[in-house]
């Protein structure tokens, strides 16, 4: 299949996190005109933000698209919805968060969507996830995804072990 392979990173912190990770990693599988490449590890996080809230859970994975970034990004808002989120408090808990990373090496700047997303380079628990996917990955400006990650704040990421994520289930 041609197409774009493009990042999205995934956070929940409400409702069973593990189980919304589950469910929209087998929602994103089954979008149209992508294939799902790989997931990454899920990781716990310290919230980044209001700190009245559980911890994260977090992870990222990488998809092989032929929608457009906004048509995605539709996507993405639409599988959010349909897991009760609710916008509310900026940076504050939520049942799902889908974050499209990086689309290929393009750069979006649209009123509905950025990307690279603003905050990549700042979140231990984006960049350890896409090393994770893909070790020489770098940002359309060339930055590499491993050094980012060394230069960033650490939010006392720690890796889950494959038996802690429940497996995709077969109906999203
Ligand atoms: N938008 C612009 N660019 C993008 C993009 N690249 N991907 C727009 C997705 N959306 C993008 O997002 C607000 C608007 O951003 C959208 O309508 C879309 O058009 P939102 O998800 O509705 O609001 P938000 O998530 O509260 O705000 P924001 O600034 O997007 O928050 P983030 O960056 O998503 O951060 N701590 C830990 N440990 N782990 C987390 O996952 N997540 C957040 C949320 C805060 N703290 C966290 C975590
Ligand atoms: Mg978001």
């Amino acid at each position: 299949m041609n197409g774009v392979e493009a990042y999205i990173g995934l956070g929940s912190n409400l409702a069973e996190p593990l189980q919304q990770l589950a469910r929209a990693i087998a929602a994103l599988a089954a979008l149209p005109h992508t294939t799902l490449v790989a997931q990454s590890p899920f990781y716990a996080s310290r919230p980044v933000g209001p700190q009245d809230q559980p911890d994260f859970i977090n992870g990222a994975v990488q998809l092989r698209t032929t929608l457009p970034p906004l048509a995605l990004l539709d996507e993405l808002q639409r599988i959010e919805q349909q897991h009760g989120r609710e916008r509310s408090q900026r940076w504050g808990p939520r049942t799902l968060d889908l974050d499209l990373l990086l689309y290929g090496d393009q750069v979006v700047h649209h009123p509905r969507l950025k990307v690279p997303h603003v905050e990549l380079h700042n979140r231990d628990f984006v960049l350890q996830p896409l090393l994770d996917l893909t070790p020489t990955l770098r940002t359309p400006s060339g930055r590499s995804v491993a050094a980012l990650r060394q230069q960033c704040a650490d939010n006392n990421l720690r890796r889950l072990q494959p038996a802690a994520c429940p497996p995709v289930p077969h109906s999203a």
